[in-house]
């Protein structure tokens, strides 16, 4: 591993992503091997996984009434990413724990939504779909990845544009042109409750916020079909003997802060109920600041990855970062054949490698001078990050396997254990050692630990 590309020589200076230069300062945190992926575009490559998903999920929402943007920039403003969306100011998920700023008020996106606003205020179209690479500080696993890929949709009405200003009446009749489908869905909640999920009494009427979500239930619904009706089409092609449960959906109540109702969908396959995506009514402060107040409407964000996995029953995020034709190749000509899914056939797993590291925090009374952090500062994120700024994608997993406080010194002892393996290669005894001491190098310098 390259150590002179650690992240603590760059803070305070400039960044050089895809070619243009960033102004860094203390809140830069985000490491070379994030950076280095941005190019990469994966939802935009042609026959990735990825892509293919988002291509089907395009079908459901048709140009012209729907625009598309792919290529938005994943660099945007704080200002674009949480305040714009109503996200109070100590709202967890701008914390350096969770996001990847380049400076105080410049990150990489953590969700599509960050260009909500901007969207509604250029005003192209009635809905619009942005494809794009999101990042998010996170945990290591073969479901988590710090970049995945959302979708996001948005359809809007102009108060000031329909018969005789009745926009719940033209909503209707939009959604009487929408496909019928004929599967089970569970919707026990009223569209809208006083404290769980309010109306917003100040901007919408109870028929128009009925309607408003009514057209995006059966939108999201006829979305779902389309992706599920596939996956359950290439397993059965897999297997003959597949035998397909009906599908079934439900609506949860959920919060988001920049929709009110708001809902996720849930979606009943492989015998769990899997979570797919985030939605509701567009807070009506949102097309206000964006200038147009006339309008109401909703909004949905999807995440493409967990999808994609399960349409190709890909078993680990990883692979869609693989540039391995044994992976790439299995994938082409797809695009053109959105009926034809084929399931993915996993090469054969190399051997891993489990190496534990265990380490005291350093105590809180005695943080300072070269310590960079405490007990307080300490997330998991942290460990996450540095293994994957060493070992890259040659890391599988990492769990906290052990925690305890000494009883007389009150300091806090911790032990992860990091599951090496690659999915390409077999990787050497001493290739995984020179990762795991750097790994403790790393932690001991930046945190102050002591390993023990
Ligand atoms: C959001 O990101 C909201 N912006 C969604 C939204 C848009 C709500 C518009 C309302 C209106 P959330 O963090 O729950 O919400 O993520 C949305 C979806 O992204 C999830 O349902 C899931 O499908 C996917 N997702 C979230 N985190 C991950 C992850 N770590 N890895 C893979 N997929 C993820
Ligand atoms: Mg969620």
């Amino acid at each position: 591993p390259d150590t002179s590309r650690d992240l603590q020589t760059e803070k305070s200076g400039t960044v050089n992503i895809d070619g243009h230069i960033y102004i860094t300062d203390s809140w830069f945190n985000t490491p070379h091997n994030i950076l280095d992926k941005i190019p990469r575009r994966l939802h935009v490559q042609k026959d990735h996984p990825v892509s293919i998903t988002r291509q089907i999920i395009q079908s459901v929402f048709p140009e012209p009434t729907y625009k598309y943007y792919n290529n938005l920039s994943p660099i945007v403003s704080t200002y674009q990413n949480f305040d714009s969306l109503g996200f109070p100011e100590d709202h967890p998920g701008r914390a350096k724990s969770d996001t990847y700023y380049l400076k105080k008020d410049l990150l990489l996106r953590t969700h599509t939504s960050a260009h909500q606003a901007e969207t509604f205020r250029a005003n192209l179209s009635d809905g619009y779909l942005i494809s794009a690479d999101v990042y998010r500080r996170d945990e290591i696993d073969r479901s988590h990845y710090p970049i995945f890929h959302q979708m996001e949709g948005a359809r809007s009405w102009d108060r000031a544009k329909v018969p005789n200003g009745d926009v719940a009446k033209a909503i209707w009749s939009d959604l009487e042109k929408l496909p019928k489908h004929d599967i089970e869905v569970q919707d026990p909640n009223p569209p809208f409750h006083p404290k769980k999920n309010p109306l917003q009494e100040a901007h919408h009427s109870p028929s128009e916020a009925k309607a408003i979500a009514a057209h995006l239930k059966r939108s999201l619904e006829l979305m779902v079909v389309q992706i599920f009706t596939r996956a359950q089409a290439a397993a059965k092609k897999a297997d003959p003997d597949y035998v397909h449960e009906p599908l079934q959906v439900r609506w949860v109540e959920t919060y988001f802060p920049f929709t009110s109702p708001s809902w996720e969908l849930e979606v009943y396959y492989g015998g769990d109920w899997l979570e797919v995506l985030g939605c509701g009514v567009v807070k009506q402060e949102i097309y206000i600041e964006a200038g147009v107040p006339d309008q109401v409407g909703w909004a949905f964000g999807i995440g493409l990855d967990r999808i994609a996995m399960l349409l190709f029953q890909i078993p680990d995020i990883r692979l869609f970062w693989s540039e391995d034709a044994r992976f790439l190749n299995q994938f082409r000509n797809v695009s053109a054949n959105l009926n034809q899914l084929r399931r993915f056939k996993p090469f054969s797993k190399y051997p891993g490698c489990y190496k534990d590291v265990s380490f005291w925090l350093a105590p809180t009374s005695a943080a300072g001078g070269n310590v960079k952090a405490n007990a307080h500062d300490f997330h998991d994120n942290d460990i996450m990050e540095i293994v994957r700024s060493v070992a890259g994608d040659a890391v599988e997993d990492v769990k906290l396997v052990d925690e305890f406080v000494h009883p007389s010194t009150g300091r806090k002892s911790m032990c992860y254990r990091i599951n090496y393996r690659s999915l390409e290669r077999t990787l050497t005894n001493e290739e995984t050692n020179v990762y795991h001491a750097q790994v403790a190098e790393i932690l001991t310098r930046r945190f102050g630990v002591e390993i023990r």
